[in-house]
């Protein structure tokens, strides 16, 4: 039997398990990376592992999130990152040289590698041909140390793309439409491949925008083979040395292919609030906008600048709209600058932003009050552009720089003929915004330097016998990490303040949410199915913790958060029946008897409701490490027990 592409990846990188389907893997590390909103965070943890000098063929720390620098507290952030990175052997991309996932396509990535990164959107590398995946800080920590990471053994999807895409439909609308066939769940113990005839007509940075919103499905990770064209675009690079054929066996064997049509698709938009909420453009009509924001790490590529440009050249912005634009690096935007396309940008009214992650997080231009605004991005949950009312629709570049012209939702097909683009033969190179680590020697001399905003890691402890605590909270399906832990201009800058942080846990669900905990001391959160999808901030499991979370009790888990619960030390449950999620009501006096024996056991899970007087039977799937570190308290605790 043949292996699939990401096969092929894991079995070169095996350290532990079995390429069985839902079995623990642990995997070597080529590269890691970490962006700044996560990064102090995962810093601090690679600081407490003791750990000298990373031990990954390569690491970087980009700053690209946290760039408004409203107060002092990123600016001390980013010094932090930068004296870790000088000390401890890592490269550090500078604030002002673009996204991470952007700039670690163009730069660093290699096909056939492992890369993790503590960001949800790091399989854009997939794009490469990478096996990249999104991860909890911690376990990026664990990684740059040389440890393993573990990954329950995926399924295989082959997402089988037949023909060619018609003008003025992009990739964008493959993902939208990927969307809207698995939904945000129907990635989750899977990783998505993609093949067919249709792959050989897809540049680097359109597959790119494909694997990056795989994240969008729940998947573990998405990947392209390595072939001509990732050559040719290596080779732009000045990096063609770095290529690697690959491909999945001719009798590879998949647990499920989905046939899609380019030829047949039409411009799609993602509808407010889910990424899956997709239709057609043309059917939802042409609604009347107010802002339009092109840029993230889903499509800033230079290609993606390109078209917007041309399609933006000699015309003007709708007066009722505010149109900004990101360019996803330095290079993307000294590119466009030196070929005249930015002109051509600001002479439409654009309004230029620096290459960061900027609106998609909520780090400026939220909207208008009941705005309706239409991004290039991949997530629009409520709330997170931050402005709680507003309507947030995801679409192509192309859709995008349409409608900002017209004003209104506008199926790009009927604005004419379509602009040609190319791809260049050579990008222009220069790495002077990444800065080198101090070698070895010089390391030693090379101080911390720790801002006043940096606060310590929650206090940890071994799991207890039993737990008794309240349920102070009951939500429903695909709550997501920025229900749990919102970020936006206000609170991002608290990334490594998790005392701080934790004033706005679930703020959206309950705004008393801390009060509550603190009042009961511990508790145990009641959530639906897909609890935890989005973003990789371990933040999400940091701040529960240090609110006296003990378990999080839901229908089902998204995976990165899941790993985040069991790696800060709190135990994540499933109801082994569905209907007893009904029975369970906020501030019910909840008990888990014995229970440190039981999950050391392997032995069924009872939870008893003390109010109620009813039991309800859970499930767990903790591989033995994960055992160990609930055991131990956190991940923390469980590298220094057994370093
Ligand atoms: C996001 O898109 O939500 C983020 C911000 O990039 C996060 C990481 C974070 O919360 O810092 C992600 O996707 O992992
Ligand atoms: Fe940055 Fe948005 Fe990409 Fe997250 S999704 S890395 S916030 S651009």
């Amino acid at each position: 039997m043949g292996y699939t592409i990401s096969q092929k990846i894991i079995k070169n990188h095996m350290l532990s398990g079995e390429m069985k389907v839902g079995s623990e893997v642990g995997l070597r590390i080529d590269q890691t990376l970490t962006q700044d909103a996560t990064g102090t965070m995962a810093y601090l943890e690679f600081e407490a592992m003791g750990v000298k000098r990373v031990k990954t063929e390569l690491s970087v720390a980009y700053i690209d999130h946290n760039t408004l620098q409203t107060g002092f507290e990123n600016a001390d952030d980013h010094r932090f990152i930068a004296s870790v990175a000088k000390k401890r052997g890592l490269r550090f991309s500078r604030p002002g040289n673009g996204i991470c996932h952007q700039v670690h396509l163009e730069r660093f990535g290699i096909p056939g590698k492992t890369l993790i990164g503590s960001d949800s959107h790091t399989p854009t590398g997939g794009g490469i041909g990478m096996l990249a995946m999104g991860a909890g800080g911690l376990d990026v920590a664990v990684a740059m140390g040389g440890g393993a990471y573990y990954i329950t053994m995926p399924k295989m999807v082959k997402v089988n793309l037949i023909g060619k895409l018609s003008p003025w439909v992009a990739a964008k609308d493959i993902i939208l439409e990927v969307l809207r066939i698995m939904s945000v769940k129907g990635g989750v113990g899977k990783i998505i491949e993609y093949g067919g005839e249709g792959v050989l007509t897809l540049s680097v940075p359109e597959r790119a925008t494909i694997t990056n919103m795989g994240a969008e499905l729940g998947a573990t990770t998405s990947i392209f083979p390595s072939d001509d064209i990732t050559r040719d675009f290596l080779r732009a690079q000045g990096r063609e040395k770095d290529w690697v054929e690959l491909k999945a066996d001719d009798d590879a064997v998949y647990d499920e292919v989905i046939d899609i049509d380019l030829s047949s698709l039409a411009p799609l938009a993602a509808m407010p609030h889910m990424p899956d909420n997709v239709k057609s453009v043309a059917e939802i009509g042409e609604i009347k906008i107010d802002q339009v924001c092109i840029g993230s790490c889903t499509n800033s590529s230079l290609m993606d600048m390109l078209k917007v440009a041309a399609i933006l050249k000699g015309k003007t912005v709708h007066p009722d709209v505010s149109l900004s634009i990101a360019p996803g690096s330095k290079q993307v935007l000294n590119m466009l600058s030196r070929c005249g396309a930015l002109a051509d940008i600001i002479d439409a009214g654009a309004r230029v932003l620096e290459s960061a992650c900027g609106p998609c997080i909520g780090m400026g231009q939220s909207p208008n009050s009941k705005g309706v605004s239409l991004r290039t991005f991949n997530r629009n949950f409520e709330g997170r552009s931050g402005t709680a009312d507003a309507g947030i629709y995801l679409v192509s570049p192309e859709t995008a720089a349409v409608s900002a012209l017209t004003g209104v939702l506008t199926d790009a097909r009927t604005f004419g003929e379509m602009p040609e683009i190319e791809m260049p033969d050579e990008f222009i190179i220069n790495d002077n915004m990444i800065v080198m680590p101090a070698g070895e020697e010089e390391a030693d001399s090379v101080e911390v330097i720790y801002g006043p905003n940096i606060k310590p890691f929650p206090t940890t402890k071994p799991m207890p016998e039993s737990i008794t605590a309240k349920a102070v909270l009951k939500v429903g399906d695909n709550i997501t990490t920025d229900h749990i832990m919102p970020a936006g201009a206000k609170i991002l800058p608290y990334r490594s303040n998790i005392p701080y942080l934790s004033n706005f846990c679930f703020k959206q669900c309950d705004e008393k949410f801390a009060e509550h905990c603190k009042e009961a001391g511990e508790g145990i959160i009641i959530g639906g199915a897909n609890y935890g999808q989005g973003s990789s901030r371990e933040h999400a499991a940091l701040v529960p913790l240090y609110l006296g979370i003990k378990a999080v009790i839901t229908k089902s888990f998204a995976r990165i958060h899941c790993a985040n619960l069991v790696n800060a030390g709190i135990i994540p449950f499933t109801f082994k029946n569905a209907e007893d999620y009904d029975k369970i009501s906020v501030n019910d006096m909840l008990s888990l008897p014995d229970i440190r024996n039981i999950i050391k056991s392997g032995e069924e899970a009872v939870l008893k409701n003390l109010t109620t007087g009813e039991e309800y039977k859970l499930e767990y799937q903790l591989s033995d490490r994960q055992v160990d570190i609930l055991l131990a308290g956190s991940l923390l605790d469980y590298t220094r027990e057994n370093s």
